[in-house]
């Protein structure tokens, strides 16, 4: 952690967790949070950067990072997630395992939506987590994306149309990201016909 950083700063980075925006993480990041990014371990982070690269570099949305873990810490967890800060409007929630964390935030925060990533890992191969996520029982609703990458950037998306119900920079910026993905299917036609003839 840089020297310089503020006291409030440092004091919200300890409580809510590290701001990452599109300018850049912690000290250099800008603007308020809109959602937050947690995750059961530091070891499910290379999964999430998917998901916070996403929300900042293809739609602009700020996010806190948070460790949270409910079989190690369950009640810095439940500390945490009861005090975020206001402008948090949606949560990714990622685990491996026996992946109670998305279910129990969802308990937690009944205000808020939450969407959960399942992690590949272990001898079930994320399987145990995608049931643990998508199982809860009614009146605490997991939005439970894929298990892996397409899950991270899904949830990034997922979070982004929550956000733009009422936002139109953010409806703008989903459109044309819509627009990328029209974009690759026409150049993979343009390029068919070579690419069959290496069948011939
Ligand atoms: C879960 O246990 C975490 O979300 C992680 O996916 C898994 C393993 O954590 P580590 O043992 O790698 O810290 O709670």
């Amino acid at each position: 952690m840089e020297t310089n950083e503020t006291p409030a700063l440092m004091q919200q980075m300890s409580e809510h967790g590290v701001l990452v925006s599109p300018e850049g993480i912690g000290s250099a990041a800008r603007g308020v949070p809109r959602v937050l990014v947690t995750m059961g371990s530091d070891s499910d982070l290379p999964l999430m950067m998917k998901a916070v690269d996403t929300l900042r570099h293809e739609f602009g949305i700020s996010c806190l990072v948070q460790i949270n873990s409910v079989h190690r810490d369950l009640r810095a967890m439940v500390q945490h997630i009861e005090n975020l800060p206001p402008s948090v409007q949606v949560i990714i929630a990622c685990a491996g395992g026996a992946a109670h964390l998305p279910g129990n935030i969802a308990d937690l925060r009944a205000d808020l939506p939450v969407i959960g990533v399942p992690r590949d890992l272990g001898a079930l191969k994320g399987i145990d987590a995608l049931l643990s996520m998508v199982q809860m029982p009614e009146g605490a609703p997991v939005a439970v994306m894929a298990i892996g990458d397409a899950g991270a950037v899904n949830a990034a998306i997922h979070a982004a149309k929550e956000l733009a119900i009422a936002d139109p920079v953010i409806r703008e910026r989903l459109q044309a990201y819509a627009e990328k993905r029209k974009a690759k299917v026409r150049k993979q036609n343009q390029t068919l016909e070579n690419k069959l003839e290496s069948y011939s």
